[in-house]
């Protein structure tokens, strides 16, 4: 295989370049990619060389998908980037084998697929699971191929090197498991720990989350083999470890008490603070406002509706939606967001990823350098 050097001399191979230029994919945009991943997961820019070396690594291992009881929203958020490469580079880059929503084929022939994945990387492969699993009267709520999703995850499970728990109705049950939760609808770390299976789960709550944290943390693991630092709750510290509130560009509009008292008023239309009308951002960890969602430049607060807690277990789809929030942190951020500041246009994944960041000034400094890198591309 050719290598070749880019203008930072990482080598990256001559055959997938080649292979980027077939599908479209520019290389800048392919350093573009891997550069504003590893801002997502706070690495400093040099670790981009190493994610660009892993993803195009034909050993790689592959990525499985299976879907239990959701609605296919994380796969959507997934696949609605509108930047032409991000098809390309989550189908092919993270080599995703298996997914229901995604396989052309169907019945025996896609179920066949999944059990030679599955055998041919048994130990290797990342397990990707979307939904949660139903548990009441042996899991007959949910059933694929005739298999329960109980017993499909009790069977793939334990052979898979890591899990991956997308969206918040596979990390805690999400939507389903809402009072009084008939099908007894339970996330998959929680199932693994009733039945005794020892892959390590890492949960990215949202309904959907952000895409890129998905791509970051399989990246992350693609390239150290090893998990992300996880918090008490198995979550990426480097997604979940500050609340909605401290990156909100709408936060000095908290702190000097101007809030929009209901939807339409003068206040929201001034793009004041949702507080008032139920915003949960500050009892929510997630970086919705830093990393945005697909290439829209947007998350639920900048479109003027409150966050509605949907990451947090316990408040979305627990709280009701007008209720106030728990102010969890009292504290003013260090840097404020300036408020008159028009986010960056664009569509390109690095301008949706550091769009939160100009507002909010949230995360480390090499999130900085992917926007000048963006900034100079464009
Ligand atoms: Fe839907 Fe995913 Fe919500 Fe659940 O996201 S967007 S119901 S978290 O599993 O498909
Ligand atoms: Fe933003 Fe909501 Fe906090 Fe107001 S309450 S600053 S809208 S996160
Ligand atoms: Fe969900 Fe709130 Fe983010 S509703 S998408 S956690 S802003």
């Amino acid at each position: 295989m050719i290598k070749s050097k880019d203008k930072n001399g990482s080598q990256i191979d001559k055959h997938y370049t080649e292979q980027l230029k077939e599908r479209g994919i520019s290389r800048s945009d392919f350093i573009k990619f891997c550069s504003v991943a590893v801002a997502t997961m706070s690495m400093p820019l040099s670790f981009a060389a190493k994610v660009a070396k892993s993803i195009t690594d034909p050993a790689r291992p592959p990525v499985i998908w299976l879907h239990f009881q959701e609605c296919t929203g994380c796969t959507e958020t997934l696949l609605r980037a509108t930047h032409p490469t991000v098809d390309n580079l989550v189908l092919d880059m993270i080599s995703l084998d298996y997914s229901e929503t995604l396989c052309a084929a169907a019945g025996h022939q896609v179920e066949d697929a999944l059990h030679k994945s599955v055998k041919a990387n048994k130990g290797k492969f990342i397990l990707v699971v979307e939904g949660s699993v139903p548990l009441a009267e042996d899991g007959i709520y949910c059933k694929i191929g005739g298999k329960s999703a109980l017993d499909i995850i009790k069977e793939i499970g334990p052979q898979a090197a890591a899990t991956v728990s997308i969206g918040s109705c596979a990390s805690w049950g999400g939507v389903q498991s809402t009072y009084p939760n008939p099908t007894q609808a339970t996330g998959i770390g929680d199932v693994y720990k009733m039945n005794n299976i020892k892959t390590p789960v890492i949960n990215l709550p949202g309904c959907p989350p952000s895409p890129y944290n998905l791509l970051s943390t399989v990246l992350y693991y693609l390239t150290l083999k090893k998990l992300p630092k996880l918090d008490k709750l198995g979550r990426p510290k480097f997604a979940y470890s500050t609340l909605v509130h401290e990156n909100c560009e709408r936060r000095p509009h908290f702190d000097a008490g101007r809030f929009a008292e209901k939807y339409g008023d003068e206040n929201h239309r001034q793009g004041h603070c949702l507080y008032k009308i139920g915003c949960k951002g500050p009892e929510t960890y997630a970086n919705c406002p830093s990393i945005n969602f697909c290439d829209v430049n947007t998350w639920p607060v900048s479109v003027g509706h409150p966050c509605f807690g949907c990451a947090e277990q316990g408040v979305g789809f627990a709280k009701p939606l007008h209720e106030q929030a728990d102010v969890k942190l009292v504290t003013p951020p260090a840097g404020f967001p300036n408020i008159n500041e028009e986010k960056p246009g664009g569509v390109t994944i690095g301008a949706a990823a550091v769009a939160g960041v100009v507002a909010g000034a949230a995360i480390t400094a090499s999130v900085a350098t992917a926007k000048k890198i963006g900034e100079t591309e464009a």
